[in-house]
């Protein structure tokens, strides 16, 4: 693996971050065409559940060979703070942890079948930025680290969809809708493959669509399948980083977490250098702000090229 894979494993991680930085104020606001990007002020842009839950999926990847559900629900513990917004089912988790449920047992028992939320995708970047080499891992390794809280297969699938979408482009050095179009195949269920099919057929005929269509065709909400479509479609039609993000923010609706998802796929095609300085600088930076996402990121990076399956991909 080659500086410039290293620089894109740490552009999946801090592109997520700035994404749900950037989109935090604006989550669950209507679409608007005019939304703007936050004043990026040094230090200012806090993060949410997004970031806070894939800097300890990214921990645990150090930790550990692969994922463990045991020691990965213990580090999601250890990060948990409620003041980051979490998502309810996801808090449902947690609490039946702390209560003693067995690790494995907490997920299944939530809105009957489990959760489609987009909670597990939104956190998943670090697994595929780590296997990116090898596809099989990808999704072997985001199922185990999605089924701790999505019990639901398109919670599930959410999230191994959005895995491989950041391995290929950290792979490729690009995501277009050429890249996009090729995930169909990867996806396991129906609703996750008809959504993904209406994403590409849109990037195909209106690569930039209007913020109130593309939330009305592909969707702004919380769901697996009404969110990680929508961060593709924007991630595979953006000009640049900082367009991808901005556009994700005027969609609308669940804006930290679409605009997490968008921003890893494109961090993870650009590398850091392709998102902009001063929003990097505007991350806030305390105990595990952007100097410690920023050392974990190179760690995974080191991790990621010391793996043999990377090796076939420079
Ligand atoms: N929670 C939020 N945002 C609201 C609060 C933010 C506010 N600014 C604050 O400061 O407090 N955002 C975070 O939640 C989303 C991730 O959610 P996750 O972890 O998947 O949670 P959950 O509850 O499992 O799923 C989300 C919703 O989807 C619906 N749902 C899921 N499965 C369902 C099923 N089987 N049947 C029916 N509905 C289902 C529910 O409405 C869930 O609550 C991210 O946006 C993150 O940023
Ligand atoms: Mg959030
Ligand atoms: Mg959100």
């Amino acid at each position: 693996m080659d500086e410039h894979q290293r620089d894109r494993v740490v552009g999946a991680l801090l592109g997520l971050f700035v994404g749900d930085a950037a989109g935090a104020p604006s989550e669950g606001g209507p679409p608007d065409p005019g939304r703007a990007v936050p004043e990026p002020a040094p230090g200012r842009w806090s993060y949410t559940d997004d970031t806070q839950m894939a800097l300890a999926l990214a921990e645990h990847l150090l930790e550990a060979d692969g994922v463990d559900p045991e020691r990965l629900a213990r580090r999601f513990q250890a990060r948990y703070e409620p003041r980051r917004g979490y998502g309810y089912g996801t808090r449902q988790v947690l609490a039946a942890w702390h209560a003693g449920t067995p690790v494995t047992e907490a997920a299944g028992a939530l809105f009957d079948g489990g959760s489609f939320g987009n909670g597990a995708a939104m956190r998943v970047a670090p697994v595929g930025a780590r296997f990116h080499g090898d596809p099989w891992r990808v999704r072997a390794e985001a199922e185990r680290a999605s089924a701790l809280t999505h019990a639901h297969p398109v919670g599930v699938d959410g999230a191994v969809v959005q895995a491989l979408a950041v391995a290929e482009a950290l792979r490729e050095h690009r995501f277009d809708p050429q890249a996009l179009a090729g995930l169909g195949a990867q996806a396991a269920t129906d609703r996750l493959r008809q959504s993904r099919r209406t994403a590409s057929a849109l990037a195909a005929s209106a690569p930039d669509a209007p913020p109130g269509r593309v939330a009305a065709e592909l969707g702004n909400d919380s769901s697996a399948q009404r969110s990680v479509p929508t961060a593709l479609y924007l991630a595979a039609t953006a000009p640049s980083f900082a367009a991808g993000v901005e556009r994700a923010l005027r969609v609308g609706g669940d804006t930290d977490t679409i605009a997490a998802m968008t921003g890893a796929v494109l961090g993870a095609a650009g590398g850091l250098q392709a998102i902009p300085a001063p929003w990097l600088e505007a991350l806030e930076d305390g105990a595990h702000g952007r100097s410690w996402a920023l050392a974990l990121a190179h760690r995974l990076a080191d991790r990621a090229a010391a793996d043999p399956a990377a090796a076939d991909h420079e």
